[in-house]
C-alpha cells in the first residue's frame, strides 16, 4: 500500500500523486464508501488517500480537514465535492478584458467565509489599465483591504508585482478561482513554467457556463505546495445559506451587527439597524450591503 493526493478527478478515474512523486491513474475499489455526505464523487482533488500500486486501486480515504461542496441545486440531494483540504483561497479578478463584477467577488468572499477558508484577492491585467482604471482597481483594493482581506495587485503576462503571491502560495495548497479569461492558467505557467497549461483556450469567455463537465486539477509548486486551478467559478457559488445567518459572511456587516436595536435584524428595513446607519454613514461600501441584499433576496434558482 502507498500513501498519495488525488490531483485529478474525472468521475470514475482518479489522479494520484505519490510521495516519490510518480503519478498513478486510480479507480476506486467497488465497495469504497465515505460516511455522512451523499455526493457523486466520494473522492476528489486534494484529497489524502492510501492506494494499491500494483492494480492501481484507492482504498481508502484519510479524513479530511475540510472540503468545499456544490450542489446541482438547492433541491438537490447529491453534491460534488470540489476539493478537499484547502488551506486558502485565491480569487484572481480583473477590471478590464474581463470584467469582474464585485458582486461576483463577494459572493466568492461570502461563500469562502461560510467554509471558513481564508481568501487572497488578486487584482490581475494592471498592465492593461489606464488612469481610471487603476484608479477602480485601486478602489477595490482599499474596499477589501479595509474589511481585513488581502489585496493584491499584479500583472502575470508583464511579470509585475509575482514575488508576493508567490510567497503568499509557497507550502500551501490552494484553491484558485476566478471567471474565464482573468489569467488563472497564465499566472500559474509563470509560478510553474515546466506546466505549459493552456491559456486563453477559450472553451471560452463566450461559452463560460455551458463546459461545467471540465474538471478542477491540482499542480505543485516548484517552490513547495499545491495550486487548484478550477474551470470557472460556478463550482463555488451555491451554498445553503441560512437567511438568517448570511450577514455573518459579510465580516464588517457582521462586526457591526451587534449594535442593531434587533438581535435578529436582518438589515432590510427593522427600526434601529445599524448596519443601514453604517451605509448611509458611508461606513460600509454600498455594493457590499447591495451584494448582501442580492443573497439574501434572490431567487435561489437565479445563480445555479
Ligand atoms: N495584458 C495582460 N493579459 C493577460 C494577463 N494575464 C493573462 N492575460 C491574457 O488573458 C487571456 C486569458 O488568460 P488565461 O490564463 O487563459 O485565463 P484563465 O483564467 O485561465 O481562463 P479559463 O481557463 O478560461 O478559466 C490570455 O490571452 C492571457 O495572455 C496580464 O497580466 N496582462
Ligand atoms: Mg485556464
Ligand atoms: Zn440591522
Amino acid at each position: 500500500m502507498a500513501k498519495g493526493i488525488v490531483i485529478k478527478s474525472t468521475g470514475s478515474r482518479y489522479r494520484v500523486l505519490d510521495e516519490s512523486g510518480n503519478v498513478h491513474e486510480c479507480v476506486l475499489r467497488g465497495r469504497f464508501r465515505v460516511s455522512g455526505v451523499r455526493t457523486t464523487n466520494p473522492v476528489a482533488v486534494g484529497d489524502h488517500v492510501t492506494f494499491d500500486p500494483g492494480e492501481s486501486i484507492i482504498t481508502a480515504l484519510t479524513p479530511r480537514r475540510n472540503y468545499i461542496i456544490r450542489k446541482a441545486s438547492n433541491l438537490a440531494r447529491e453534491s460534488q465535492v470540489i476539493a478537499a483540504n484547502l488551506d486558502q483561497a485565491m480569487l484572481l479578478v480583473t477590471v478590464k478584458m474581463p470584467s469582474t463584477p464585485v458582486e461576483f467577488i463577494d459572493r466568492f468572499l461570502a461563500t469562502a467565509e461560510a467554509y471558513r477558508i481564508p481568501v487572497i484577492l488578486v487584482i490581475n491585467k494592471t498592465d492593461l489599465y489606464c488612469d481610471e482604471e487603476m484608479a477602480q482597481a485601486c478602489r477595490i483594493k482599499s474596499v477589501y483591504e479595509k474589511i481585513g482581506y488581502r489585496v493584491l495587485l499584479i500583472s502575470a503576462t508583464e511579470d509585475i508585482d509575482l514575488k508576493e503571491p508567490e510567497g503568499l502560495l509557497r507550502d500551501k495548497t490552494t484553491l484558485l478561482s476566478g471567471n474565464s479569461g482573468v489569467g488563472k492558467s497564465t499566472l500559474l505557467n509563470r509560478l510553474n513554467p515546466s506546466l505549459s497549461l493552456r491559456t486563453a483556450s477559450i472553451s471560452d469567455y463566450h461559452e463560460q457556463g455551458r463546459h461545467i463537465t471540465t474538471f478542477p486539477e491540482m499542480h505543485p509548486l516548484p517552490g513547495g505546495g499545491y495550486v487548484i486551478d478550477t474551470p470557472g467559478i460556478r463550482g463555488f457559488g451555491v451554498i445553503d445559506f441560512d437567511r438568517r445567518e448570511i450577514y455573518h459572511f459579510f465580516p464588517e456587516i457582521f462586526r457591526i451587527a451587534k449594535e442593531c436595536r434587533f438581535h435578529n435584524c436582518l438589515h432590510l428595513d427593522e427600526p434601529g439597524c445599524a448596519v443601514r446607519d453604517a451605509v448611509a454613514g458611508n461606513r460600509i461600501e454600498v455594493w457590499r450591503y447591495k451584494s448582501y441584499l442580492s443573497i439574501l433576496l434572490e431567487d435561489n434558482e437565479k445563480y445555479r
